[in-house]
C-alpha cells in the first residue's frame, strides 16, 4: 500500500525496543522463506463465499461428552476470532428441540393473543412493514461456563464458547404489541417456536414492551435455520433460553407459565435446593480467549492479551487483567464500540519474563457488579466451589496457567 512507505517502516523499526526487534527478526524470515503466493482457485460454489481452505479450522465444536439434556450443543470458535461479532455460520447453537424446523417463510405466521383488545397474525411480509432496529447484542447460553473440570476444561470454546455476538434486524415487540392493545391486567408474555416439541418461555411484560427484538435477520442476512429462521426473539442482556427461536407465538397473560423448558429443564438449583426458575439478567463476565488453554506462548517479550467481557447490567464498564494470580489488577483497553448488551472486545499489552504466572480477567459493569472469583461466588452463595461445576449463571474469574515452556491450563481452584 502506498501509504505505508519504506521510510514510515524504518522509522518504526528503529524506534526502539524489544518489539522492533522482533518485528524485524519477523520481517526477514518471512522475506527469506515466503514463496510467491498460487493463484487463488476458489472451489467450490461462488455464490455464496466460503473461509480460506487454510482457516478450516475455525469452527463449531461440540464438548467431548455432550450434556444428555441437549440434543445440539455447538460453541463459537472464541479463541479464532477477532473484534466483537460473531460470524453467523460460527454462532454458537444450543437446541432441545426434535431437530431443525425447515420453515417456509410464505408459510410461516406470527399470532399475537391473549389480554389484547384485537388478537392480530401477521405475515413475514407484514412484520417487515414496521419500522425497523438493527442492534448488536450477545446471547449466552445458561450452561456457559460450566465445563470446569473433565475433558473440555482446556478449551476457552468448550468452556466459555456458548456465547456469540450479532447484528440482529426486526420490529421492536413492543410495536407489535401496541398494534394489539394490551390491556392494562397482563403483566406477562409466553413465548413459543414453531418445532415440534414447542419450545415455551415465560418473559415479564416490562422486557417485552422495553428492548426485546423480534429478529428476522442476523449479521444483514436472513436468520440461519438453526438460529431460528426466519423469526426468533432476542431479549437482550437476559439468559439466552429466553430466545424463542422459530417464534410463531406471542400469548398475553397475567402470570409466568413455569413451562417445562424453564422449569424442567434449564431450571437452577439454589445451594440450599430450591429451585431458581427465574433469574433473566445475565452477571458481568469477561474472559481471555487469547492466550486461552492449548495455546502455546511463543516465548518471552511482548504479547497482546485479549478477549470478551459482556454483562447483563447493560454496558461494559471496565475490565481489569491480573498477570499474578489476582493479587494486582490493571486496567485493559476496551475496543470501541462499546454497547449495550454486546460483546466487548479487550486488549492488554503484556510483557512475559518467562516464568510461571497465572492471567486472568476481570469484568465490573454499568451497575457496579464486579465480576467475582470462584472462592468469592462460593461465599456469597454460601457454599463450595463445586456447586458451580453443574450450577447454570456461573460467572467467575477462570484463570489460565502459563507454564515456563508457555503451554496454557485452566488454572481455576478445585478443578
Ligand atoms: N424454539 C427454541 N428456541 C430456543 C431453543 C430451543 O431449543 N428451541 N434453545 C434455547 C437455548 S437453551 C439457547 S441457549 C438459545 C441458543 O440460541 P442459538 O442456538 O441461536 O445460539 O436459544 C434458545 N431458544
Ligand atoms: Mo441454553
Amino acid at each position: 500500500m502506498g501509504s505505508h512507505s519504506s521510510s514510515d517502516r524504518r522509522r518504526f523499526l528503529t524506534s526502539g525496543g524489544a518489539l522492533a526487534a522482533f518485528v524485524m527478526g519477523a520481517i526477514r524470515s518471512v522475506r527469506g522463506q515466503t514463496p510467491a503466493p498460487a493463484p487463488y482457485e476458489p472451489q467450490g460454489l461462488l455464490a455464496y463465499g466460503q473461509p480460506s481452505k487454510f482457516a478450516s479450522t475455525v469452527v463449531r465444536r461440540t464438548t467431548a461428552r455432550p450434556t444428555a439434556i441437549t440434543d445440539t450443543a455447538l460453541m463459537t470458535p472464541l479463541q479464532d476470532l477477532d473484534g466483537i461479532i460473531t460470524p453467523s455460520g460460527l454462532h454458537f447453537l444450543m437446541d432441545h428441540t426434535n431437530g431443525i424446523p425447515d420453515i417456509d417463510p410464505r408459510t410461516h405466521r406470527l399470532m399475537l393473543h391473549g389480554m389484547v383488545d384485537r388478537p392480530l397474525t401477521f405475515t413475514m411480509d407484514e412484520i417487515r412493514r414496521f419500522p425497523s432496529v438493527s442492534r448488536i447484542h450477545f446471547l449466552e447460553c445458561n450452561a456457559n461456563s460450566r465445563p470446569l473440570r473433565g475433558p473440555n476444561r482446556e478449551s476457552v470454546q468448550l468452556i466459555h464458547g456458548r456465547t456469540s455476538c450479532s447484528e440482529w434486524t426486526g420490529v421492536l415487540l413492543s410495536v407489535l404489541l401496541k398494534e394489539c392493545g394490551v390491556q392494562s391486567k397482563a403483566t406477562w408474555v409466553i413465548a413459543e417456536g414453531g418445532e415440534t416439541n414447542k419450545y415455551t418461555m415465560s418473559i415479564p411484560l416490562a422486557k417485552a414492551l422495553d428492548d426485546t427484538i423480534v429478529a428476522y435477520a442476523q449479521n444483514g442476512e436472513p436468520i440461519r435455520p438453526h438460529q431460528g429462521f426466519p423469526l426468533r426473539l432476542i431479549a437482550p442482556g437476559w439468559e439466552a433460553i429466553r430466545a424463542v427461536k422459530w417464534l410463531n407465538r406471542i400469548h398475553v397473560v397475567d402470570k409466568p407459565y413455569a413451562t417445562w423448558h424453564e422449569a424442567g429443564n434449564n431450571a437452577d438449583t439454589a445451594a440450599d435446593g430450591k429451585g431458581l426458575w427465574y433469574r433473566f439478567e445475565l452477571g458481568p463476565k469477561a474472559v481471555i480467549t487469547r492466550p486461552s488453554g492449548g495455546m502455546r506462548v511463543p516465548g518471552p517479550g511482548f504479547h497482546e492479551i485479549t478477549g470478551l467481557a459482556w454483562t447483563g447490567g447493560t454496558l461494559v464498564r471496565r475490565v481489569d487483567v491480573s498477570t499474578d494470580g489476582g493479587k494486582t489488577y490493571q486496567e485493559a483497553q476496551l475496543q470501541q464500540p462499546v454497547l449495550r448488551h454486546a460483546h466487548t472486545r479487550f486488549r492488554f499489552p503484556w510483557k512475559w519474563n518467562g516464568e510461571e504466572c497465572v492471567i486472568q480477567a476481570r469484568c465490573t459493569d454499568d451497575r457496579g457488579e464486579v465480576q467475582p472469583t470462584i472462592e468469592e461466588a462460593a461465599r456469597i452463595f454460601n457454599t463450595t466451589v463445586d456447586y458451580f461445576y453443574q450450577a447454570d449463571h456461573f460467572n467467575g474469574i477462570q484463570p489460565w496457567r502459563v507454564a515456563r515452556d508457555g503451554s496454557v491450563t485452566n488454572a481455576i481452584a478445585g478443578a
